[in-house]
């Protein structure tokens, strides 16, 4: 009966061994994945021809959600990457003029985008200066 006891408990102390080595390991595990989203509005809620904010550090993975929200239509479209790559470029942009209130298009930096800074505008909007410039890290 002795022998029993401690067989069973010495199970239960590796199983809980097991347990805290999953619960520890788990935020090591997930971090790295862990890709941030972020809004930019098109058009502030005070009626301005801006992206807001109109500046942002990113990462290299991490999403940006483009969401009209007064006076379109907006696109955006970049213009400027670290290194000059008219490729790159090209597939961050979005084109696509956004009319109604709510829409959204997302950009999403590739994980081996080059660090440094990208700016784009809005087409119909870039003599007014509705600019703006994302850092990546
Ligand atoms: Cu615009």
């Amino acid at each position: 009966m002795m022998q029993f006891r401690t067989s069973i408990l010495r199970k239960l102390g590796v199983l809980l061994s097991i347990i805290l080595l999953l619960v520890a390991s788990f935020p090591l595990l997930a971090s790295p994945a862990a890709a941030e989203t972020y809004t930019v509005k098109m058009g502030s809620d005070n009626g301005r021809l801006k992206f807001v904010p109109s500046t942002l550090t990113v990462k290299p993975g991490d999403t940006i959600e483009w969401v009209m929200n007064k006076l379109g239509p907006h696109n955006v479209v970049f213009d400027h990457t670290p290194g000059e790559d008219a490729d790159l470029a090209k597939s961050l942009s979005k084109e696509k003029l956004l009319f109604t209130s709510g829409e959204l298009v997302e950009t999403t930096f590739p994980v081996d985008a080059p660090s440094g800074n990208y700016s784009f505008y809005c087409q119909p909007h870039q003599g007014v200066l509705m600019v703006g410039k994302i850092t990546v890290e």
